[in-house]
């Protein structure tokens, strides 16, 4: 370290919670560890807010930059056992040994996961006591959002950052005297400014060109190839050497559910196609990157260049995972075919509803069914595979308007869905909503769409809990679209994935043992079968979905479930509403 540079300590808090952590739910991935014990399963894509930053102070700071990275979710995913009875314990152990007694000048933490509120604040008080002297600042949509909680439930942070911070963070570095820096900055928050109602400003970057490529030498390639994120799209057969991108920043769009604008703006700003060129190809040659997971938020702003994108991606032999999902009204046919062309053999398609009532009034998403029919079937055709998120339980919402969504659903044929429970992300209009009328659960923060924690006249958060994974088990295996279409191969690929999601998903077995036997491969058929029994006769919570769902086993049959609960359920798409008798959840 020189005498002059700039020690800078970038942290990223872990995306679960410390609950969902060490006692994950039974609709979220999980994994073993060494200690025998099973530990939520951690999404690790390389932090471009940090790798932006960096890059940006680095170029045009007067002064050296040390930077390094420390980034939770990475860690937990690689740590082999945890003997820790906190995060707070767990945090110092690792910022001590990383720091090695040199305290850095800065401390930045990034947190832009509601879940990661509340080891957003212990990170921060374990540094203040570990390190006295150092600036601790943070930014990311957490603290975009939730500035004045985070200012009122910890002393330990200088400031935060209102929205991107590549310029306030270079004031904040070059300035002489940087706390009084943040005190009269717009754009950073301090306790202060909160008590003097204080409406900060945000302070882009206009020109996207004029940040650098980003510093992904803070990232070990190795360590975030393991990301469970990736891993999760059956779709994508190249999991390793993954790196993330952004080629554009903002998104137009009103959509009640998201915060995104309350970071980003809702202009649209562009990197050029030259730079966007230089970047991938830096990464393919100096990095060995042979995927580039997409970040944007609304790639499909200019659909030309959207497909000059693509274009260069498959001149370069790169293949592409657009994990935001792309706008499906621009979704051309001719769009597709190019998208295949260019190698895309994935395509996350954010449906979020099948009921247009509710994609129109409720999410507020300019987004018509026929259209997904379309874009589904294309890509069917195409031989893309499509992975459907569909939100349920907004405010507003009500179970009849589920079932409608639910017979629609029933009728496409998307690869796989992922039915997420609606969460109130502070920024959003939904959160508004939901608080101005007093839906909101206890524990909403933590929430990050598994756990579903809004409760309206309309429906019990847990019904919509029930319901998300009912659905989830309804589509994707009782009503399976590849196995429908007699896609066994494809149909596998979801299973396979279930099941090294959740290692004792009867289910899963169970359906992928049909595949198998359907293939001819009557060894694994058995092993499967014989596997869904063992898992279904020691596990009530199998009996009761099968049950539920009307799937009687062979090695089951007196499970045979009553005619009237196989009727509700596996009454062909069309049906009305039956979850009141099913779960009995509704408040009325
Ligand atoms: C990529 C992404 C992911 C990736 C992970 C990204 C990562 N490792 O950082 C994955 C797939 C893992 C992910 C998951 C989820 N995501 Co997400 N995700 C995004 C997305 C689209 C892009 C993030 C990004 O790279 N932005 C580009 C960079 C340049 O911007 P940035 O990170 O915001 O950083 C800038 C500023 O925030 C600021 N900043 C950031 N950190 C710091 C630190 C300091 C010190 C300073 C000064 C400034 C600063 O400056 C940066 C540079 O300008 C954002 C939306 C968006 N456009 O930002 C949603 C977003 C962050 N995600 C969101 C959500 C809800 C989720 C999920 C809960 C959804 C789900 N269930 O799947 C999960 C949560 C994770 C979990 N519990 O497992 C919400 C978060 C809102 C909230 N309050 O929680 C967002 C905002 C989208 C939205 N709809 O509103 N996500
Ligand atoms: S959810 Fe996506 S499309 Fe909708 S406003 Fe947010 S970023 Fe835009």
């Amino acid at each position: 370290m020189t005498g002059t540079a700039t020690r800078i300590l970038f942290v990223v808090p872990p995306h679960l919670t410390f609950q969902d952590f060490t006692n994950p739910p039974y609709n979220a991935r999980h994994v073993l560890k060494r200690d025998g014990k099973f530990y939520g399963n951690l999404l690790t894509d390389m932090p471009l807010g940090i790798l932006s930053l960096s890059a940006y102070v680095k170029k045009y700071s007067r002064t050296e930059i040390e930077p390094r990275l420390i980034d939770f979710s990475v860690e937990l995913n690689q740590a082999e056992d945890f003997p820790y009875k906190s995060f707070s314990e767990y945090f110092e152990c690792v910022i001590r040994n990383a720091t090695n007694g040199v305290a850095p000048d800065i401390i930045g933490i990034s947190a832009l996961f509601s879940p990661s509120y509340y080891s957003l604040l212990d990170i921060a008080n374990v540094c203040r006591v570990l390190f006295p002297r150092s600036i601790i600042v943070a930014g990311g949509s957490v603290c975009s959002t939730m500035y004045r909680q985070i200012l009122n439930d910890t002393d330990s942070f200088d400031a935060l950052c209102y929205g991107e911070g590549d310029k306030p963070f270079l004031g904040l570095i070059e300035a002489d005297d940087r706390r009084a820096y943040l005190d009269a900055s717009a754009t950073w928050v301090t306790k202060a400014k909160i008590d003097a109602a204080f409406q900060p400003a945000h302070d882009f970057v206009e020109n996207l060109d004029e940040i650098p490529f980003y510093d992904y030498g803070l990232c070990s390639a190795e360590k975030y190839g393991i990301n469970p994120a990736i891993t999760a799209y059956a779709g994508v057969s190249e999991k390793g050497n993954n790196f993330h991108v952004m080629t554009s920043l903002g998104c137009p769009f009103h959509c009640t559910f998201c915060a995104s604008h309350k970071v980003h703006g809702r202009k649209m700003r562009y990197y050029s196609i030259s730079r966007i060129k230089e970047d991938f190809l830096l990464l393919r040659d100096k990095y060995g990157a042979k995927t580039l997971v997409v970040q944007d938020d609304h790639f499909m702003g200019d659909p030309d260049r959207a497909l000059e994108i693509v274009n260069i991606l498959g001149d370069l032999g790169l293949k592409a995972v657009f994990q935001n999902g792309l706008a499906l009204y621009a979704l051309k046919r001719e769009f597709l075919e190019a998208l295949k062309k260019a190698g895309v053999e994935n395509l996350l398609l954010s449906i979020e509803s099948g009921n247009e009532n509710v994609l129109k009034k409720i999410m507020k998403k300019p987004l018509k069914l026929p259209i997904v029919q379309r874009v589904v079937d294309d890509c069917r055709e195409l031989g893309i595979y499509t992975n459907a998120n569909i939100i349920v339980g907004m405010p507003g919402e009500t179970p009849e308007d589920i079932e409608i969504g639910r017979a629609f659903l029933n009728t496409i044929s998307p690869n796989w869905f992922m039915i997420f429970c609606a969460s109130p992300l502070v920024g959003s209009e939904m959160y508004e909503v939901a608080l101005s009328k007093g839906y909101l659960k206890e524990g909403y923060i933590g929430s990050d769409y598994k756990r579903a924690v809004i409760e309206t006249e309309d429906f019990t958060s847990e019904y919509i809990q029930e319901m998300s994974y009912v659905l989830n088990l309804e589509l994707n295996f009782v009503n399976n679209s590849d196995m429908r279409l007699g896609e066994y191969e494809t149909a596998l690929k979801g299973f396979e994935n279930a099941i090294r999601a959740k290692h004792d998903h009867a289910m899963a077995y169970y359906y992928a043992g049909q595949c198998y036997e359907r293939l001819g491969r009557r060894e694994l058929a058995e092993k499967y079968a014989r596997t869904a029994r063992e898992i279904y006769e020691k596990s009530p919570f199998w009996k009761n979905y099968f049950k539920m769902l009307g799937v009687t086993p062979e090695f089951a049959a007196e499970q045979r479930p009553s005619e009237e609960i196989a009727g509700a359920i596996l009454a062909a798409p069309g049906r009305t509403s039956h979850s009141k008798s099913i779960f009995g959840y509704r408040k009325d």
